[in-house]
């Protein structure tokens, strides 16, 4: 019999990673796991769904999810988004509060009393440090301060993972003593196919502008593994309108070769092989405020 012991001391939970939209929720996933899982771009509203990223060490398991940014729903789709942030936030052990500092209006508009009723831990995370000068940290410390009893507030850069892994050490510190959720190897709780699908529409949100990555979704319909020859996948892009389909294949069909290409190469980067990827471009009418398309595509 294998049994594998888990020792007594051992701490493992959920943290949540909230705020606003582009403070910087996925790049700071992404530093703590060491890997690219979350997708990021420079365009808010870039992550849809929560998105577990689990971190396994010797003596604990960490269970980040990351979320959408949180905003006052204007469509269906956001509203189904803020039901993601909403989910985590009653999933996590301990909460991340992350703030842009080159964005004033941080973290006010976020009503964190409202948020965390059950008053669960927040860490105060300021994020993009590098962009602004070292003298003004602390001040901006001070004023945090006054607006919520935070355990703690780290300023950061997670794009230049400074002040991560004291990120790690405050969390793991608060963490309940539990043994681990998931097996050691196991990532996510997402299948492969759904972050096959995720890289493809980051390359839409860092190629297009204005209403094209907002109206685009991708799904994958098809991931074969073939012996002796590349996985195949074939992956749709919807989009709400015929002139966004026109615009995401481009003059003849450079610009979806692109996203094809640059797609393919991170694909095989994330799976560790070489695949064969297919793309195709379809209207799905106004899918964004419909729900029944959004439930038909998983929301
Ligand atoms: N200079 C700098 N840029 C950062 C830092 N962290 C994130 N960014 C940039 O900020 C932008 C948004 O980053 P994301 O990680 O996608 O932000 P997010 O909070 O996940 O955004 P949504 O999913 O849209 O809510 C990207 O262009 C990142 O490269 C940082 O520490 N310094
Ligand atoms: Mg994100």
């Amino acid at each position: 019999m294998n049994l594998i012991e888990t020792p007594s001391n051992f701490r493992c939970g959920y943290v949540a990673i909230i705020g606003l939209p582009n403070a910087g929720k996925s790049t700071l996933l992404n530093a703590l796991l060491n890997i690219k899982l979350s997708i990021i771009s420079s365009k808010p509203q870039t992550t849809r769904r929560r998105i577990l990223g689990i971190l396994n060490k010797e003596k604990y398991q960490v269970v980040f999810i990351d979320t959408p940014g949180i905003l006052k729903p204007r469509y269906k789709l956001q509203t189904r988004m803020m039901e993601q942030v909403l989910t985590a936030l009653e999933d996590a052990d301990l909460l991340t509060l992350i703030l842009d500092v080159t964005e004033p209006r941080h973290p006010i508009e976020i009503d964190l009393q409202a948020m965390n009723p059950k008053k669960k831990p927040v860490i105060l995370l300021l994020n993009k440090i590098d962009l602004i000068n070292r003298q003004n940290v602390l001040p901006l410390i001070d004023t945090y301060k006054e607006f919520y009893s935070f355990e703690e507030i780290i300023p950061i850069s997670a794009l230049g993972r400074d002040g991560v892994d004291k990120v790690e050490e405050e969390i793991v510190k608060r963490l309940p003593l539990h043994p681990p959720f998931y097996p050691p190897d196991v990532l996510s709780d997402q299948p492969e196919r759904f972050f096959v699908a995720e890289i493809i529409r980051e390359k839409i949100f860092e190629r297009f502008y204005q209403e094209v990555p907002y109206s685009t979704e991708v799904v994958v319909e098809e991931f074969k593994e073939r012996p002796s020859k590349k996985d195949y996948i074939y992956a749709v892009i919807y989009v709400e309108r015929p002139s966004q389909k026109g615009i995401i294949i481009g003059k003849k069909g450079e610009a979806l070769k692109k996203i094809g290409e640059t797609a393919r190469r991170e694909i095989e980067e994330f799976l560790g092989k070489e695949v064969f990827l297919e793309l195709r471009v379809k209207v799905n009418e106004n899918w964004r405020f419909d729900e029944r398309k959004l439930k038909r595509l998983g929301y």
